[in-house]
């Protein structure tokens, strides 16, 4: 089901602050910075390889990464694993009884379909599907 990690997301308090050091002290690639309106969160893309970093920045206080930055402080958020058909993978989980946060595939970054898996269904990892998007 799982093809590749696609990203690794990264709860920041400040994307600015944050980018210097995994663009110039790391050297990856800096792809940009996009608002993800739903997600209420900005977030900010650097390749490494085939996968990459995603910074995530709260945009509101009901944020669920601010929740998380309040709760654990800036660290790894999220893993996301890029899935062919979004629809059939959450199929697939249901159907193996995996507790899902999202029943639907929702608009990500970089015109992504996304779904989240419940923390407590793998083990304390928040874990993401992705289908890629044209970018
Ligand atoms: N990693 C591990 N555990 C986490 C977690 C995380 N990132 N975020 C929350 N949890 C834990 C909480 O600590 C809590 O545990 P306890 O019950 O033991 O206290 C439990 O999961 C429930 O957390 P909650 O915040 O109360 O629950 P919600 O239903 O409000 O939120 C969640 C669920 C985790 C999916 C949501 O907070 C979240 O992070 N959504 C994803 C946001 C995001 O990253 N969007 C960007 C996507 C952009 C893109 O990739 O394109």
């Amino acid at each position: 089901m799982t093809k590749k990690i696609n990203h690794i997301g990264i709860a920041v308090k400040n994307l600015e602050t944050a980018i210097p050091f995994y663009r110039d002290v790391l050297g990856m690639s800096f792809e940009g910075t996009e608002d993800v309106a739903e997600q209420k969160v900005r977030v900010a893309f650097l390749q490494v390889g085939e996968s990459r970093i995603e910074l995530l920045e709260p945009t509101a206080v009901d944020s669920p990464v601010a929740k998380f930055l309040e709760k654990n402080g800036e660290g790894i958020h999220h893993l996301a694993y890029e899935v062919e058909d979004i629809e059939q993978a959450l199929e697939a989980l249901d159907a193996q009884g995996v507790r899902l946060i999202d029943r639907q595939p929702r608009k990500g970054a970089h015109n992504s379909q996304i779904a989240f898996l419940h923390p407590k269904a793998s083990g304390g990892v928040l874990t993401e599907i992705c289908q890629s998007g044209n970018h």
